[in-house]
């Protein structure tokens, strides 16, 4: 068996003018239950730090770049060092979304994979499937989703990764952290990030499952009122809200049993500044597809379960034997070839 004991942070409302310091204390509150249950890996929602601020049409520079983290090392960024800190002093794994400024003023919706045994960022990850628009509603009381407006599409694509020492009993221990064929199945944990949107869609899962991934780690600030968005019909925010969470699980499921990989998955949600509507759902799915464990509130929340990656055998050795059963010279139309 290869055993971790793993949870999704859920973090309920951030409102617009929250300080970045007082959230990360409420991330701090999280790591340390987890610390409690002996959790080696938390991983945290999409854009934690503030607000989910792509809602909001902000036209100064100034104030838009509050809403980001600036420079190369987010581990050194005043505001959010003490969770890096209490993360190496527990020895958990994070993974942590936030809004990225790079030194030539590039914006990226990142999040990045933290090891607390060695105190380094192990992997990066920009996402790559942005929604929304790049022009605000011409409505000013309409709710944006301005993600294309103010971040670049991710350009490291989906790099999977090994996190050294996270099965304690793996039987052999990988010497890079690079996702090799050698060892998969029996050495260090595979993994491969995600953010919110790109969980929709079914290419980002095969890219990283092609390198063995077993399992996907991803934070999301959905909309539970957002029908207008997707160009859907108009519905009752009650119904809205089910059919958003329907849609939230039905991915992680589906997506998981169909990649023979673990997930887990950690939701900004609640209700920002008293009215913005996001859902909560955070959950860990198992390669077969089936919920191991799931949020039960909108607020803050540790979701936490043991899996075991032995059981991903079934689906990438069986049913979904790349190897054996894909007919690649099928596909071409997929990327566009
Ligand atoms: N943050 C994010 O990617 N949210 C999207 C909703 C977009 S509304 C068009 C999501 O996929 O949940």
């Amino acid at each position: 068996s290869r055993k971790i004991k793993v949870a999704a942070a859920q973090v309920g409302a951030v409102d617009l003018g929250a300080l970045k310091k007082d959230t990360v204390q409420r991330l701090i509150k999280l790591l340390h239950q987890a610390a409690e249950q002996k959790v080696q890996l938390v991983v945290y929602p999409e854009c934690t730090l503030t607000t989910f601020f792509p809602r909001h049409f902000i036209q100064s520079q100034e104030e838009l770049d509050k809403y980001f983290e600036h420079g190369e090392d987010i581990t050194q960024s005043p505001d959010v060092k003490p969770l890096f800190d209490e993360a190496k002093a527990h020895d958990i794994d994070i993974v942590l979304g936030y809004a990225e400024r790079t030194p030539d003023g590039m914006g990226y919706n990142t999040s990045v994979y933290f090891s607390g045994s060695t105190g380094k960022v192990l992997s990066k990850y920009r996402k790559v499937h942005l929604p929304g628009r790049v022009e605000p509603f011409e409505d000013p009381a309409a709710t944006n989703q301005l993600e294309k407006r103010y971040f670049k599409p991710g350009n490291y694509g989906f790099q999977a990764f090994r996190a050294p020492g996270l099965v304690k009993d793996a039987v052999k221990k990988s010497t890079t952290t690079k996702a090799d064929e050698s060892t998969e199945g029996k050495g260090d944990p595979i993994l491969g990030m995600l953010i919110c949107n790109d969980r929709r869609w079914p290419e980002a899962w095969r890219v990283y499952t092609l390198q063995g991934a077993e399992i996907l780690m991803f934070g999301y600030n959905t909309g539970g009122h957002m029908s207008h968005l997707w160009g859907g019909k108009s519905m009752a925010p009650e119904e809205a809200e089910k059919e958003a969470l329907f849609h939230s699980r039905l991915v992680q499921q589906a997506n998981s049993y169909m990649h023979a990989c673990f997930s887990i998955s950690a939701a900004r949600c609640g209700l920002d500044d008293g009215k913005y509507h996001l859902i909560g759902g955070s959950s860990i799915v198992r390669s077969e597809g089936h919920v191991v464990a799931e949020a039960g509130t909108d607020g803050d929340e540790l979701v936490a379960a043991e899996i075991d990656l032995a059981e991903c055998r079934q689906g990438k050795e069986r049913t979904f034997n790349y190897g054996k059963h894909r007919r690649v010279e099928t596909y071409g139309l997929i990327t566009g070839q």
